[in-house]
């Protein structure tokens, strides 16, 4: 058969086409990473978030090396927690779900992109190499102020991140002349054992206490307050670790007002 070379060529452009199409389509279903919704990520009762391990306390958790869990809860019309922060050169593992409606969790200018059914946990696994700010916002109409639920994303330099907390707690009042304690309790986020500093500034006077705080654990740290150096009246204190601090004021009533009101 005698086929005309023009009839030829229009062929092989035909074909080209043809499978340039379909190479095209492939990659954008497989090559950037879009995945559609499945159960990966399993299933949970969303009446029952905030007693589920997964979600009770939603936020950062440290995996191990430069991996990061982070757990998000998504309902109308806010995330928990509303802003996250991330150190740079991190592998995050997104976990999303939804308390209420549908929702979509994205993360504007990364390919983060995913709805946020109740029900169902959405997972990815995102690289983050450079520090930046990302606007989060959700795609999918959800009521009333759909247009208001926005979070944030914080990459930061990787020495600038750390997951310590420092909570305290400490009588408000204390009788001149008494000991009291101020009770620190530092938290460690990180799954290696942070080796710290604890300094508590009250009136003139500053003490600090070496702490070791377990991976994932904390730690309570205890100053024994001699009021009688301090005499009476309010003093603030704080209490610092590695640039977190926490305080309130302690009122010291002479031995005769105050007190146990028995005098
Ligand atoms: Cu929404």
């Amino acid at each position: 058969m005698n086929i005309h070379t023009y009839e030829k060529a229009w062929l092989a452009i035909a074909m080209v086409l043809i499978v340039g199409f379909i190479a095209t389509i492939t990659y954008g279903a497989v090559g950037p990473g879009i995945a559609m919704i499945d159960d990966d990520g399993g299933t949970i009762d969303p009446d029952t978030i905030n007693d589920d391990e997964r979600f009770s306390d939603p936020g950062v958790t440290h995996v191990s090396g430069n991996e990061y869990n982070v757990s998000v809860v998504a309902q109308a019309w806010s995330y928990t927690p509303g802003e996250i922060t991330v150190p740079a050169n991190s592998t995050v593992n997104f976990h999303v779900t939804s308390r209420d409606v549908t929702h979509s969790f994205t993360v504007v200018g990364t390919n983060v992109n995913t709805m946020v059914v109740p029900g169902q946990v959405s997972q990815m696994t995102v690289e983050f190499d450079e520090p930046g700010e990302y606007g989060i916002l959700c795609n999918e109409y959800c009521g009333e102020y759909h247009h208001t639920m926005e979070g944030k994303l914080n990459v930061v330099p990787e020495d600038e991140f750390d997951l310590t907390e420092v909570d305290t707690e400490a009588p408000d009042e204390a009788q001149l002349g008494n000991e009291t304690t101020i009770n620190a309790t530092v938290s460690n986020g990180m799954n290696y054992d942070l080796e710290t500093t604890a300094t508590l500034e009250i009136g003139d006077q500053t003490v600090e206490q070496d702490v070791t705080v377990p991976g994932h654990g904390s730690e309570a740290v205890a100053f024994e307050v001699d009021t009688a150096d301090l005499g009476t009246g309010d003093h603030d204190w704080t209490v610092t670790v590695d640039g977190y601090e926490d305080g309130d004021t302690l009122t010291v009533t002479s031995a005769t007002e105050g007190g146990d009101g028995d005098a």
